[in-house]
């Protein structure tokens, strides 16, 4: 297969596959980005091997049937990340790779922040952080209302868990025993702005560290969960963390994968820099990372 092309089988997909993709995805990002003059670009490719590990090798979907009642529910919270998303999305044959060219055009399905009422395929719409654990385990108690046996997979930022409506999710999914709910944190950092100010200079704060002083694990522990810690860079821990997950459903006990990330991973002038949350490339950003993400023979194709 070629991960240039859209609509790759899932079962064909190797591990050296799952890389390629997250490569081109990768790109899809910060070309769309710079396409449409606006969008984020840092979260997306920290969330990149995820989202393809997601999307090829674990999740039990049907593209061309967006929505097969018995379809595992995956849902976006750091709603930000839509591109990355859309990017697996379309390579993995929802829609054509062409399409991301409309991305954040106000007639397109593929809105600046998922719309699950435009894009068949979106399980539910975000961007106000907080909210997606609470949608997700919303779906796992019906799921197990109506019998289905489907597994909820929510990926949060690691800002996102500064919400305190996560919590209330998390204490109550681990009173309803929900082993079929996993969260995925994308833990990079970074959230939306940077370094402390310096003494006597105006700052926006320390923001680099969103879990520091805060023992996340332990934390999600405390509350219930089971705990698993990943290099979210690595397709191959990436799921097997989220097999094991499914496996331990009739625990009764959720599953919170911690996946230590980069933000920007990919690209050497984004990784780790809080500047490019939501920075636009220009033209030759863009082709610097082209060169880097190794996608020589994608644009002569
Ligand atoms: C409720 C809410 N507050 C603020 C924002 C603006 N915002 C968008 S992204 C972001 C930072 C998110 O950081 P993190 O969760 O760590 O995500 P990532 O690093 O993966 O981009 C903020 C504050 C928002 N979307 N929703
Ligand atoms: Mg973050």
């Amino acid at each position: 297969m070629t991960a240039a092309s859209g609509d790759v089988e899932a079962n064909d997909v190797e591990a050296s596959d799952l890389e390629a993709l997250a490569r081109r995805g990768r790109q899809l990002v910060i070309d769309s980005v710079a396409h449409s003059g606006a969008g984020h670009i840092g979260g997306p490719l920290s969330a990149m091997d995820l989202l393809v590990a997601l999307f090829f090798r674990v999740l039990r979907i049907r593209p061309e049937e967006p929505h097969w009642p018995e379809r595992d529910r995956f849902i976006l919270s750091k709603g930000h990340s839509a591109i990355g998303l859309y990017a697996v999305m379309a390579l993995r044959g929802y829609f054509p790779v062409e399409e991301l060219a409309t991305f954040d055009a106000g007639d397109s399905r593929l809105q600046g922040h998922p719309d699950m009422t435009r894009l068949p395929g979106l399980d539910a719409s975000t961007g106000s952080l907080g909210q997606g654990l609470a949608v997700g385990l919303g779906i796992a108690l019906g799921a197990r209302l109506r019998g289905l046996g489907f597994h909820t997979f929510v990926m949060l930022g690691d800002g996102e868990t500064q919400e305190g409506m996560v919590w209330e999710s998390v204490q109550v999914a681990a009173k309803y025993g929900l082993g079929h709910l996993t969260a995925i944190v994308d833990c990079n950092g970074l959230q939306q702005y940077g370094w402390p100010a310096a003494p006597g200079e105006e700052g926006r704060g320390d923001r680099r560290d969103p879990l520091a002083g805060t023992r996340l694990g332990a934390a999600l522990e405390a509350f219930g969960w089971r705990v698993l810690e990943i290099d979210g860079h690595d397709s191959h821990a990436i799921v097997e963390a989220c097999d094991d997950a499914r496996a331990s459903a009739a625990s009764a006990r959720p599953t919170a994968i911690l996946a230590a990330t980069v933000k920007g991973r990919g690209v050497s002038f984004t990784e780790g820099r809080f500047e490019w949350h939501s920075r636009v490339a220009t033209a030759d950003e863009a082709a610097a990372a082209r060169a880097e993400l190794d996608l020589v023979e994608d644009r002569r194709a």
